[in-house]
């Protein structure tokens, strides 16, 4: 890198020269001409073309102060770590029988459980509000962080600048999220270079992205900052307000298991994130052959799973309810992890 920082040690009179300062001074003086080679060597965005281009764009658009933002990404740091955890070869899909063993255990539920009593306040209170059910909310942490216990390790400003700047086949989401994320630091007060999430950058208990947070967290204890990293009823009321605002409908059904024939064509089934939007009649995949075990409403929209078992499969309608949990993480499986594990914790808060 060729960035020239300028050296620039307190000398009270420059006339007086280098020679004849007192040795305290000769060594600041070395320091700080040192530091600029020190800082350079490390890879940081301060000089990168495209995050002056972000500058500009912030500058222009947004108010910001040049200067602040340069100083900014002079302190973000490309990870080579980052980039191998994105590029990372997906691993073999799961089937249901092995992806529900990772989410639906006793420990997750008994943490679950812990987490609803320490924070019966909030949940309650939010479900009131919101209409979204405790369990649910509870469920979405328990399976994204483990209830805040596993929230990233990374600097949020060091995860977007990577993948924005370093990994050109999704850099215009990440740009987009950067900019969003500094933003959402200079409205909340943060030092954009503290805050920590996960390698692409999703933030908290929760596991927002910039975007979501700029959208949906909300100061749910009312104290003037929306902090979903260390305050959980922030947390709280931020999931909560996220199910609201993807139309989660207070009371409905979720899903309903279902039976199907052994040759049932694939096609009825969720084959990719393309197909979780409901859009056939739960009639009209009871004509199909896919038939719900318990009462439905033969006009409800729904979309039909097949699930695979250790041996043979599982069958389930999802009703509109089921596709809002998958406006969270766009997977049939997680969705319906998601909801198991709530059902589970449901009978515990009663009990
Ligand atoms: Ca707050």
């Amino acid at each position: 890198m060729t960035r020239e920082v300028p050296c620039r040690p307190h000398i009270p009179n420059r006339e007086t020269g280098y020679s004849s300062m007192p040795l305290h001074l000769k060594i600041l003086v070395i320091l700080c001409c040192l530091w600029p080679t020190l800082s350079c060597a490390a890879d940081n965005y301060g000089d990168n073309p495209a995050a002056l281009a972000v500058i500009d764009e912030l500058v222009a658009e947004e108010g910001f102060e040049r200067e602040a933002l340069l100083r900014v990404f002079t302190q973000a740091q490309r990870k080579d770590s980052i980039l191998e955890a994105i590029s990372r070869p997906a691993e073999k899909t799961k089937a249901w029988y092995e992806y529900r063993a990772i989410f639906l255990t006793e420990e997750r539920e008994a943490r679950g459980l812990a987490f609803f009593r320490e924070h019966r306040e909030a949940l309650q209170r939010a479900e009131r509000e919101m209409g979204v059910p405790a369990e649910i909310v509870v469920a979405i942490i328990g399976v994204e962080t483990y209830y805040g216990r596993i929230a990233g390790k990374y600097r949020v400003l060091d995860a977007l600048s990577t993948l924005a700047f370093d990994y050109p086949r999704r850099s215009p989401f990440f740009t987009s999220e950067l900019k969003q994320y500094l933003l959402l630091t200079r409205d909340q007060g943060f030092d954009p270079a503290d805050l920590k999430g996960s390698y692409a950058g999703a933030m908290g208990l929760g596991q927002f992205m910039p975007s979501s947070y700029r959208n949906y967290a909300i100061d749910f204890d009312g104290d003037g900052v929306i902090d979903i990293w260390n305050n959980p009823v922030d947390a709280i009321g931020s999931v909560a307000n996220y199910f609201k605002r993807h139309g989660w409908r207070s009371g409905e059904a979720v899903v309903f298991a279902a039976d199907a024939p052994a040759d049932a064509p694939a096609e009825l089934f969720v084959q990719s994130r393309a197909d979780l939007k409901p859009v056939r009649s739960v009639a009209d995949f009871a004509q199909a052959g896919v038939v719900p075990r318990q009462d439905v409403d033969p006009a409800a929209l729904a979309t039909a799973m097949q699930f695979e078992l250790e041996q043979g499969y599982e069958y389930w309608l999802g009703l509109h309810n089921f596709y809002v949990i998958t406006r969270y993480n766009h997977s049939a499986m997680y969705a319906m992890s998601v909801y198991q594990l709530s059902q589970r914790l449901a009978r515990g808060m009663a009990g």
